[in-house]
């Protein structure tokens, strides 16, 4: 590589700021300030921050590519970014002057912020982590790649018709992506379908059979690449993402022909691979396409990473000593066969050879325990799309197998569990089991979690095994959740302790004295009420949705599922309603709260579509309720996004977190809510158990079945109508759904949601109901006491810096990538 003259950043300083946008505003956009639309100067604004890093970027390219340090390389088929303007401000210390700039020209900063609509490459918390954990790595200065597809929709826009979800798609791209760098020029060609060959390579005793893949069809995967800015260090990673486009040849060949139509639907076909996210979570579909998306984007990243990122001639041998592949759960698993392929159809590798490369090179981590959430393709399917791939899954759990067998002696029954290759109710691949054998280490991602994999999901891999299996806690990046979603906040916590923490999280434990600090706690609460303000003003402006601003703030936002449990949260309202109107409760009683949820459901997940509606019902009833209404409010802002997120969560004062315990792997949205003051009620579920450790039980409100107490429940048979029997609230709130009281006297329409409680309920909402009413009256006796409730509120932020991202990324260096920061 030529020493290029790197370029120079615009000026630092609001002069520098101007003269830039303007610049932009003219030679990008073509348009002048006065005719300029809010989207025009929102593009020149970002394309201005974007100048001040792109010599950051271009240096932090060039020296991974100098230097060749170990890197990561983190596979996700979901990046949940969240806006990129604030991040990008933030990072390269430019809030200030481009807040004095704009207003120079007479334009409102936060106003254009507003203009941008977020890329939602991503379901929900495992689209997150990838994005909370890029921005991580580029903080610590960690040679870094993330890589993913370039969804042209995105997670689908949620609508309520009637209460109920409508799915809207997500045009994110429409008004142009001033955030991505297009480089077609090094676009990399996939192959799909076709048949496989054997051959002889050599001869006579030399002598070797080998099989050939002959594809069906290919495509080209074009990358898209995003800065990463770590937060003001200097570093610019890279997340690439990659758009499927026609080959030039396929579609050439079919013009030649003449069949002009034949041609364009060809284009389409291929555009199809990265045309939308799928946008079920924690429940895959098994569609075909989402297989070629999967395979897709891994053979384009591990073809870039070899081609693009290794200096030619670069000896495959060693490629662990330069990479690791962390396998965002099950979607990118593929990447194992297909790295085989590469090493010994195309590298001329041995089998055993390849084989001792690649299982060195892939790390995999697990995010859930529900069995209908791993990933099984069927074997005919993944034949027929990659037969060659097929034939590597194969060999690798023949030799798997052997291994099994050589260890425990012919136990049928054991083969049979572990085998990669399930037999029922139809052959498919278990990618869990793939990833499982091939990864150097195997994580949950959190203590609970990883615990439960060991003992239950992958117990037998683990007794084979033992030490591949480690747990990563998951973490939340400060700079978004705290520094830029709660500017309050952080003014105080700098005020108090130094501005150290944004990059060192554990320091907000020199706020613990604070919490004792009775001016502290009235500033403290001054920002919490500041913050409902905003928030009031958003859902206003946003939703025309009206709230209260001096209520208990009571939060419930993550997907909808129902072992996340939206239907226990919806049944406490549901009595509390019931217990005023029918006088039980005296309003004066009661300690006023508004209960906000925010939940998408995946479109075929009729259940969970069922309970948005019976929440928005019974929101409609609550809200219009005379009495009712003066203390209870509903609200439920349609189309929860990551942007919502940011002003929601610093608002809270109450943190929903109450699935059933052992199902909810993590959960981050808990560690938000934490770091940014609200009190958690909770199961003893995922890093809710590691919460409530670091807090402290005074500080947590813990209620409900244990994860061994649900098992043992579920093992002696579970019957959810004993507990509608035997207890008269519960009765009472099931009742009032049962007779129509929140469908217009209909019974019919929310049936199926009570029959299910009554009959199934498979998580046990029923058995966890009179614990949870508990809690919250432990909740509203405890908000009764301001300074107690802000003590603690303190005390949740001082000992939360555990969860920032930034430790889970020192986790996995330590434990899986044994990879390190590149010093300067
Ligand atoms: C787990 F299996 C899945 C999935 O498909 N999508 C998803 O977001 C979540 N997850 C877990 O449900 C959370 O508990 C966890 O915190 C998160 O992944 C990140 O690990």
């Amino acid at each position: 590589m030529t020493d290029t003259p790197l370029i120079t950043s615009p000026e630092h300083s609001v002069e520098g700021f101007v003269r830039e946008f303007l610049r932009e505003l003219n030679f990008t956009q073509g348009t002048v300030l006065e005719r300029a639309s809010t989207n025009d100067t929102y593009l020149a604004l970002a394309r201005t921050v974007r100048h001040y890093l792109m010599a950051r970027w271009m240096e932090t390219t060039t020296a991974h590519y100098r230097r060749q340090p170990k890197a990561v390389a983190y596979l996700s088929a979901e990046f949940l970014l969240g806006r990129q303007l604030d991040n990008a401000l933030l990072a390269a210390d430019l809030e200030e002057i481009a807040a004095e700039a704009m207003a120079s020209l007479g334009l409102d900063l936060d106003e254009l912020r507003q203009a941008e609509v977020e890329p939602g490459l991503g379901n929900g918390g495992l689209g997150r982590l990838a994005a909370c954990f890029i921005d991580s790595l580029a903080t610590m200065s960690v040679p870094a790649i993330g890589y993913g597809i370039r969804y042209e929709y995105g997670i689908f826009r949620q609508t309520f018709v009637d209460g109920r979800q409508v799915e809207e798609p997500d045009h994110w791209l429409d008004n142009g992506s001033p955030w991505e760098f297009a480089h077609p020029e090094h676009e990399v060609t996939v192959s799909f379908g076709g048949h496989t060959e054997k051959y002889t390579e050599g001869e006579g005793d030399d002598a070797v059979e080998r099989s050939r893949w002959v594809p069906g069809w290919q495509v080209l995967g074009v990358p898209y690449n995003y800065m990463v800015p770590g937060y003001r260090n200097g570093r610019v990673n890279t997340l690439r993402l990659w758009s499927a486009r026609a080959t030039h040849a396929f579609d050439l060949k079919i013009f030649n022909y003449g069949d002009y139509a034949e041609a364009v639907r060809a284009q389409t076909f291929a555009e199809n691979i990265s045309k939308v996210l799928y946008p079920e979570d924690s429940t895959p579909q098994g569609k075909e396409l989402r297989l070629q998306q999967q395979y897709f984007f891994v053979a384009c990243s591990l073809r870039d990473f070899i081609d693009q990122l290794l200096p030619e001639g670069f000896d495959l041998h060693r490629l662990h000593e330069r990479i690791c592949f962390q396998l965002n759960d099950t979607h990118p698993v593929i990447a194992v066969p297909e790295l085989m392929r590469i090493l010994v159809d195309e590298q001329g590798f041995a089998w055993e050879e390849a084989w001792e490369v690649t299982r060195r090179c892939f790390a995999y981590t697990c995010h859930t325990l529900l069995p209908e959430a791993l990933e099984v393709w069927p074997v005919e399917l993944l034949g027929r799309l990659l037969p060659r791939h097929l034939e590597i899954i194969y060999r690798i759990n023949d030799e798997f197998l052997d291994e099994v067998r050589a260890t425990y002696g012919d136990d049928e029954l054991l083969v049979r569990r572990m085998s990669i290759i399930a037999e029922h109710p139809f052959r498919a691949v278990r990618m869990a089991h793939l990833a499982t054998v091939a990864g150097t280490r195997v994580n949950g991602v959190a203590e609970l979690h990883s615990q439960l994999l060991r003992d239950k999901v992958l117990a037998d891999f683990a007794r084979l095994w033992p030490e591949k299996f480690t747990n990563v806690t998951n973490g939340v990046t400060p700079r978004r959740f705290v520094r830029l979603a709660n500017p309050g906040l952080s003014a105080l916590v700098t005020e108090a302790i130094g501005d150290g923490w944004v990059t060192d999280l554990d320091r907000l434990r020199e706020l613990e004295p604070f919490a004792d600090d009775p001016e502290f706690r009235r500033r403290f609460r001054d920002v919490k009420a500041a913050n409902k303000q905003r928030l009031v003003e958003l859902l206003e402006r946003r939703d025309g949705i009206e709230i209260p601003t001096d209520t208990m703030l009571d939060v419930m936002v993550k997907r909808l599922h129902e072992y996340k449990r939206q239907t226990l949260k919806i049944l406490h309202v549901i009595s509390l309603y019931d217990r005023i109107v029918s006088g039980e409760l005296d309003v004066a009683e009661v300690v006023p709260r508004t209960v906000v949820f925010g939940a998408k459901a995946a479109p075929g997940y009729v259940m969970a579509k069922e309970i948005i509606a019976l929440i928005n019902h019974v929101g409609a009833v609550v809200n219009s309720h005379p009495v009712a209404s003066q203390v209870l409010r509903v609200a439920f802002p349609a189309n929860y996004d990551v942007t919502v997120a940011e002003t929601l969560i610093p608002a809270a004062d109450l943190s929903e977190q109450i699935s059933l315990a052992g199902k909810e792997a993590s959960g981050t949205g808990n560690m938000k809510f934490a770091l940014n003051g609200a009190l958690t009620i909770g199961t003893d579920d995922g890093a809710n158990v590691e919460i409530r450790q670091l807090v402290g039980d005074d500080n947590f409100f813990l209620f409900g079945l244990t994860e061994p107490e649900a098992a043992a429940i579920a093992e002696t048979g579970y019957r959810p109508s004993a507990y509608y029997e035997e207890n008269p609230v519960l009765r009472r709130a099931l009742d009032l759904v049962a007779r129509g009281e929140f469908s217009g006297g209909d019974r019919s329409v929310f049936e199926p949601v009570v029959s299910n409680l009554l009959g199934e309920d498979r998580f046990m909402v029923l058995a966890d109901f009179q614990a949870y009413l508990d809690a919250q009256d432990r909740v509203e006796a405890a908000y009764r006491d301001p300074e107690a409730w802000s003590r603690s509120a303190v005390l949740n932020v001082a000992r939360s810096g555990f969860f920032s991202s930034d430790r889970s990324m020192r986790d996995y260096l330590d434990r899986i990538w044994h990879a390190e920061p590149l010093a300067d």
